[in-house]
């Protein structure tokens, strides 16, 4: 039982590794001046991609970590992301890189980001400003993530041409098609100036970002339960042997090849699960 445990738990690892293995963070620049709409607040920093290790981007992902700090309150909590766009061009300007038109490698909608809204700090609104009416998608009418045009308010009628992401909260782009990263600069603005960059975590990854599927991790998580119980009971019978009842183990008690029905990567041993088509 062991065994099977030892097997369950690296199925989990694997399926978080697999997303993040190839992830790697990369270090901005501030560039001088702001630019962004009415009013104009927006700090634009700067990452070269180069020279981070990584040959061609699939995917990037800008995460708050600002433990609580970043942006206002409410729906405006968090990291508020103007823009973020790629391009070759060097700006060690903001309205220089607001001028930039970006390679065409982002879908802004919801086909192409994913937005792991993060918490709001009191007064609670019903969704964070720039997600859509299920507060679960980015709303790119609003944030407008190719344009670095946020109007730097918090009032309503007035704020616009941004999304914030919520304490703790996360946007990942998966790029339409790979572009390599030689001469690649990141440009990413933050609206109101005001430190969240800093309290941020922006990673590129060569591979597309996925979904774990809810109902296999649940499985696993059964699984581990349901071994859990047995290894319980086994020890409160002192190890006596009890046949029946050890065939008549819950259903879920199995191979977890069979739990999870995975789809194994050709000519290897690793197991990959199908993500929600959400990215
Ligand atoms: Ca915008
Ligand atoms: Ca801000």
């Amino acid at each position: 039982m062991a065994r099977l445990e030892s097997r369950l738990a690296a199925l989990v690892v694997g399926t978080v590794m697999s997303t993040a293995v190839h992830a790697l963070p990369v270090t901005l620049t501030k560039l001088t001046g702001v630019t962004g709409g009415v009013p104009a607040a927006t700090a634009v920093y700067r990452a070269e991609l180069g020279a981070i290790g990584i040959m061609e981007i699939l995917s990037l992902s800008i995460r708050d970590v600002s433990g609580g700090f970043g942006g206002a309150a409410g729906q405006f909590s968090g990291f508020d992301l103007d823009a973020a766009i790629l391009s070759n061009v060097f700006c060690a300007s903001a309205a220089c890189a607001a001028g930039l038109s970006g390679l065409p490698v982002f879908d802004y909608l919801p086909s192409g980001t994913i937005f792991n809204a993060g918490a709001q700090r009191p007064p609670f609104d019903a969704k964070l400003f720039g997600s859509d009416a299920s507060g679960t998608e980015v709303d790119d009418i609003v944030a407008t993530l190719g344009i670095f045009d946020g109007n730097a308010t918090t009032v309503i009628p007035g704020a616009d041409g941004f999304i914030s992401l919520g304490d703790f909260g996360q946007v990942i782009f998966n790029l339409v098609s790979p572009v390599s990263s030689a001469g690649l600069f990141l440009y990413i603005g933050e609206v109101g100036d005001n430190g969240e960059v800093a309290g941020s975590a922006i990673d590129v990854s060569d591979r597309a970002a996925t979904i774990p599927e809810p109902s296999a991790l649940a499985l696993v998580a059964m699984a581990l339960s349901c071994c859990s119980w047995m290894r319980l009971r086994s020890q409160a019978r002192g190890g006596r042997r009890d046949r029946n009842r050890r065939n008549t183990a819950p259903a879920m008690c199995m191979d977890p090849a069979t739990v999870l029905n995975p789809r194994p990567i050709l000519s290897t041993t690793r197991f990959e699960y199908r993500a929600t088509s959400k990215e």
